[in-house]
This record gives structure tokens, C-alpha cells and sequence, in this order.
């Protein structure tokens, strides 16, 4: 009922992704990338959802690929979730912090993508992931699930908090977000794509 799967498989990777959005959380990850496992084990306990990745990407180039294609992989599953499910809360926002980072967030699930990302990261890596992929998941993701996305630091100097905060944050306001609701919160009469 609550279950989305979503499959991809391109020359340069091959990823397949299981959410329940109606269990709690519970996690399966696996993408080859442990900073990553480490990212989407936080989105999905905080999201409070039953995750299952079994990613394998093109490594030997860099981690570019996976990394944008479980943004996009992720995004799909989570528009397939709002169209099954429209009459939901649809907007949420919250300012995290964690250690040194403070994290504002801010998502409208409307189906219309705006993606704004304010977020500057002195390090060029965290682990062995170029940091800059990060942007690019949570693009492609926003893209994907035709939502609106704001993320805006605040304050932080770790890279592993920063970008763990934003994916803790980005958890918590899905949570809210795509709670079933009684109505349709829209004047337009859709949040469908
Ligand atoms: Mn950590």
C-alpha cells in the first residue's frame, strides 16, 4: 500500500530503491559509498520510513554518477508517493542544529520544482565524496519529485555536520510534509505534476 519501488539502470549505474512510507523506519543501505549509507540511514530514521538501496555506480570514474542518480531515483519515488497521496500536509520547514551547524529548511511539496541552495562548505571533501555532489543530489532529487526545496546554512564549519544536519532536516520536514491529511491543501486544486 505504502510501498513505492523504483528501478534504474543506465551504463553508469544500477539502482534499486524500496520505501514504505506508511512503516517506520527501518534501513537496508547499500550504495558502495559508506559516507553515503551513513546520509540515507539519517534521511530515512529521521523521515521515520522502511528504506531499502541497493545502488552499484561507475566508482572508478568518481562518485558523481551514483550519487546524482540516487538524488533522481529518490525523487521519483517520493513524487510517486504525492500522487498516490495528494490530500497531505504538504508544506514544512525547520531550523536543526547539530554541533557547530545550523541548518534552515524549508519544503513545499507543490508540484512545481524550485530548488535554492545556500550552503558553503570549505572542505572540498567529505570521506572520499567531492562535497559538491551533495548539491547535486538534493537538485536532481528536487527536480524529480516536482517540489519546492530551500536549504539555507546558517552557520557550520564541518563538512560531516553540514551535510549530515541537512539530511537529518530534510528527514524531519518530509515527515511533516507528506503526513495524509483530510484534504487537499490547494486552491489550484492539484499538487500533481
Ligand atoms: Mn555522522
Amino acid at each position: 500500500m505504502g510501498e513505492v519501488i523504483i528501478n534504474r539502470k543506465t551504463n553508469e549505474t544500477d539502482i534499486q530503491l524500496t520505501i514504505d512510507y506508511d512503516k517506520s523506519y527501518n534501513a537496508s543501505i547499500d550504495t558502495g559509498l559508506g559516507f553515503l549509507d551513513h546520509m540515507l540511514n539519517t534521511f530515512a530514521r529521521y523521515a521515520d520510513i522502511d528504506f531499502t538501496i541497493k545502488a552499484k555506480g561507475d566508482l572508478y570514474v568518481d562518485s558523481h554518477h551514483l550519487i546524482e542518480d540516487i538524488g533522481i531515483v529518490l525523487g521519483k519515488s517520493i513524487r510517486q508517493r504525492i500522487d498516490e497521496n495528494t490530500k497531505i500536509e504538504r508544506f514544512a520547514s525547520n531550523i536543526i542544529p547539530m554541533d557547530d551547524s545550523l541548518i534552515l529548511l524549508a519544503v513545499d511539496l507543490s508540484g512545481r520544482s524550485y530548488f535554492s541552495y545556500d550552503v558553503d562548505i570549505e572542505n572540498n571533501y567529505v570521506g572520499n565524496i567531492e562535497v559538491e555532489n551533495f548539491k547535486e543530489f538534493f537538485m536532481k532529487m528536487t527536480y524529480n519529485a516536482m517540489i519546492n526545496l530551500h536549504i539555507k546554512k546558517l552557520s557550520g564549519e564541518n563538512a560531516h555536520h553540514i551535510i549530515e544536519n541537512i539530511f537529518k532536516s530534510l528527514g524531519l520536514a518530509l515527515k511533516i510534509a507528506l503526513n495524509v491529511n483530510d484534504e487537499l491543501l490547494s486552491t489550484k486544486g492539484t499538487i500533481g505534476g
